[in-house]
């Protein structure tokens, strides 16, 4: 049934959770104290001209990154609120190398990685960028989590989404039984149901991939992008480029419109042989949301992303994510 507009986030939350009886609040508290986190983080990022936010920290990251003070602000906000929620047992975050513990006797039964502010080359320039989280339920028994905590294939995954800072800001979750899109109405400080049980449309005549990369791609990566480009009006092409350069936007799109989104492993630089993005906080979080609206999301070899354990924090992987068919047709380019 559809329901009118005008429901909050926490009524959703609160509702959700009242399907499970063995719920004890703990994951909806989990999901409000991120909820708080992004609100502050959205509200920096829309005065981020007229407040000195915008530029470089002047510090480098593990991935080798410049860090933009907006980076650092969004992790702090994330990791300084959630060490203490009582929530979680243990986070990690693309800025920072090891694991980031929570406050002592604070901890919970969940774990938490995240990307605070994914899109960091579109930070200065006023295009969307995002916060992706995913959550899993601890491995561990008591007191501080571990990395074994946090290293759990996407197929154990409790919950995950994004919070996209764009036109307007919007949260985008599924907790397992479907995705879910809020937006934020500023004047009241809530998010408000906009987009319920999102479906990615099976098919799409759109792709999104760096095509700048065109030459460091395997022959077969580059085959697949040619036929996109041929014309061939019987079959609807060719299809049309949309890239934003921040996953969450470029994923968001997708999801609501239709359309395929490629980030395959590429010999652009030795030391990245997979690709540019994380499993754990970007390519697993977003193939949650993608099958859980219907679509697929894998590797260039033809993996499912859900189906991968991790066995280090920051690992890349190759991804092809988006409507269930053009991910198909893509991999029978990739891997016959
Ligand atoms: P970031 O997490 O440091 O922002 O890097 C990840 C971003 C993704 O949002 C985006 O899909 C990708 O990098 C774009 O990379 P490229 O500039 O190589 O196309
Ligand atoms: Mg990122």
């Amino acid at each position: 049934m559809k329901r009118p507009l005008g429901i909050t986030v926490h009524r959703q939350i609160m509702d959700s959770q009242s399907l499970h009886n063995e719920a004890t609040g703990e994951l909806s508290g989990l999901l409000t104290e991120l909820i708080v986190a992004a609100k502050t983080i959205s509200a920096e990022v829309n005065m981020a001209g007229l407040a000195d936010a915008l530029g470089v920290s002047g510090k480098t990251n593990i991935q080798g990154e410049e860090v933009q003070k907006l980076d650092e602000f969004s992790n702090n906000t994330i990791k300084r609120r959630m060490a203490q929620s009582g929530y979680i047992c243990v986070m990690t975050s693309e800025e920072e190398d090891g694991i980031i513990p929570v406050q002592e006797g604070c901890e919970g039964k969940y774990t938490l990685a995240f990307d605070p502010l994914d899109g960091s080359s579109n930070i200065d320039v006023n295009v969307s960028i995002g916060t992706i989280f995913s959550i899993h339920r601890r491995i561990s028994s008591s007191g501080q989590g571990d990395i074994d905590d946090l290293l759990q294939p996407g197929n154990e995954l409790v919950a995950a989404g994004y919070m996209i800072y764009g036109s307007s800001t919007m949260l985008v979750y599924s907790t397992g039984e479907g995705v879910h899109g809020f937006t934020l109405d500023p004047s009241v400080g809530e998010f408000f149901l906009s987009h319920e049980s999102i479906r990615v449309p099976e098919e799409s005549k759109y792709f999104s991939v760096n095509e700048g990369n065109y030459n460091y791609w395997k022959p077969e990566m580059r085959s697949y992008v040619d036929y996109l480009k041929t014309i061939d009006e019987a079959s609807g092409r060719p299809y049309s480029a949309r890239y934003i350069g921040s996953l969450v936007a470029d994923f968001h799109r997708n999801l609501i419109v239709g359309g395929i989104f490629l980030y395959p492993c590429d010999s652009k630089n030795p030391e990245k042989p997979y690709g540019k993005l994380r499993l754990l906080y970007e390519a697993s979080p977003m193939a949650f949301l993608a099958e859980q609206a219907g679509g697929l999301a894998l590797t260039d070899d033809g993996t499912r992303i859900l189906d991968i354990k991790p066995t280090t924090l920051h690992e890349r992987v190759p991804l092809v994510i988006g409507s269930r068919k053009e991910v198909e047709r893509a991999e029978q380019f990739l891997n016959g």
